[in-house]
């Protein structure tokens, strides 16, 4: 066996602890994101470090929790970049280990240093801070600019059509969501009505650089045909691959052949979209027989929402399918489902198929996948789980932070602490319990996974353990 497996972290936008088949999802099957779950170590206590997408992706690549950098949080696609390229990343100790790597799909962690020039190379971006490839769009599919850069240029950019964009205010004579209801084709619902492309209102404004704007449609494509031709080139090197899906985030866009196919609306749509990418993904290892020499890292960066903004279908035709798998809350919220998600290794004749209630974060990656390369990193936040990770241990962590939208609790053992938190105690645009209450809140999550019997008045100890806990690791 190489010393040096290849790895690649398949990271999922959104995709919720109860939407996989084998996360006990009904409705819809997915056969390929199963075979890694059910194939490798399928994870039931496996955290995204936050409850959106910018933080938990500045923990997943620099190991540190996002709580302590007061700039992560949900970043427009004029931000600076979040990472400083001083800091540790996980591309960068692979690449001290002898691994090529590359980030492929969707970045959201900022650009540059907030002044963005879109037709000149844009810098510092994922190439300074250890990616040797990168191919991303710049936030998200619903924010503009809607282009793909290639290691920090813009794909398909002409000369005499310069891409502009603005966060602030609209450019003269450019229609928008707002304005022009006429020239759209899917809906908004909140947010989302500035600049129209492809007849989809985004956040944000821009003008010029026609030739370079992606296709939604063909999205999934474009990333998986990069991802085929990444592993073709670098076969024979060990490399590290961080593939950062769209789906099922919105705008829900699934390609034609998988529109309609769930029953469930674009929602459904494209997470089989997705699992078809993942099954193209193992085909490819197994054509270039890197499967038995290739841990793959699974996992979502923040819990499901339904609708996230535009009038999709999701609510309306959602069915029995619950995407929280029975969890409380979901995108943005501090209960469970927030950040609770599908996790799982696999790695073909290696990792033994098992379950694995063990507590772990994607906090946890940078020092788990230094250890597994042979690179002894010391981290305060990111913990060593390099057995946990390969199914030989259950010793996972004792306590993490869990943040949403700027807010944090405490799990620790079985139990949960939210301190009290002003503010609605759910959001009326995307119909989530955010978490809020003037009161702690305690749960025994292993007894109620719902959290829906508050121990504080039950279990006054517990409660000032987990209160001293808190503060203890917050520092406070
Ligand atoms: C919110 C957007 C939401 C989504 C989210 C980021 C509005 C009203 N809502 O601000 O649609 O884009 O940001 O999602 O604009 S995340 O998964 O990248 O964190
Ligand atoms: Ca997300």
């Amino acid at each position: 066996m190489n010393a040096k497996p290849n790895v690649i972290i398949v990271y999922m936008d959104d995709l919720g602890y109860g939407d996989l088949s084998s996360y006990g999802a009904n409705t819809i099957q997915t056969p390929n994101f199963d075979k890694i779950v059910n194939g490798g170590v399928k994870f039931t206590n496996g955290y995204a470090t936050s409850a959106t997408c910018s933080p938990s992706r500045y923990a997943l690549l620099t190991g540190r929790y996002p709580w302590r950098n007061e700039n992560a949080k949900i970043l427009p696609g004029t931000a600076p970049m979040l990472i400083d390229t001083n800091q540790i990343t996980l591309p960068k100790v692979l690449k001290k280990a002898g691994y090529y790597t590359g980030i492929i799909g969707k970045w959201h962690l900022g650009l540059a240093d907030g002044n963005i020039d879109w037709n000149q190379q844009i810098s510092p971006g994922p190439n300074e801070v250890g990616f040797d490839y990168s191919y991303i769009m710049a936030a998200t599919q619903d924010r503009v600019p809607t282009v793909y850069i290639k290691n920090g240029t813009v794909e398909n950019l002409e000369q005499d059509d310069p891409i502009m964009v603005n966060y602030d205010e609209n450019f003269e004579g450019e229609p928008t969501g707002l304005d022009n209801p006429e020239l759209v084709e899917m809906k908004w619902h909140h947010g989302h009505n500035n600049s129209i492309v492809n007849g989809i209102p985004r956040i944000g404004y821009m003008k010029g650089g026609e030739k370079a704007k992606w296709d939604d449609k063909d999205m999934a494509y474009t990333f998986l045909e990069e991802v085929k031709s990444f592993i073709g080139r670098n076969k024979e090197k060990p490399f590290f691959l961080y593939y950062a899906m769209q789906q099922p985030h919105v705008p829900r866009t699934p390609a034609p052949e998988f529109v309609g196919k769930s029953g469930m609306g674009p929602r459904g749509d494209v997470i089989l979209e997705a699992d078809w990418c993942v099954g193209e993904l193992l085909k490819t290892l197994k054509e270039q027989e890197l499967l038995e020499n290739t841990l793959i890292v699974f996992t979502s960066d923040n819990g499901p929402v339904l609708n996230d903004g535009y009038y999709d279908d999701a609510v309306e035709k959602l069915g029995d399918h619950d995407p929280a798998g029975g969890l409380r809350g979901g995108k943005y919220s501090l209960y469970e489902a927030g950040t609770r998600v599908p996790f799982a290794t696999y790695w073909k004749g290696r990792i033994e198929p098992t379950t694995n209630n063990a507590i772990v974060s994607q906090v946890d990656l940078l020092s788990s996948i230094s250890h597994l390369v042979g690179i002894n990193l010391q981290s305060e936040d990111s913990q060593n789980l390099k057995n946990v990770l390969l199914g030989e241990s259950s010793q996972g962590r004792e306590s993490v932070i869990l943040e949403a939208t700027g807010r944090t609790a405490l799990r620790s053992g079985d139990y949960i602490l939210i301190p009290p938190y002003k503010g609605a105690a759910v959001s009326q645009h995307v119909n989530i319990e955010l978490g809020n209450s003037m009161d702690y809140q305690l749960y025994n999550i292993k007894s109620d996974p719902g959290q829906s019997e508050n121990l504080v008045e039950s279990q006054p100890e517990k409660l000032e353990e987990m209160i001293a806990q808190f503060k203890e690791i917050r520092g406070e």
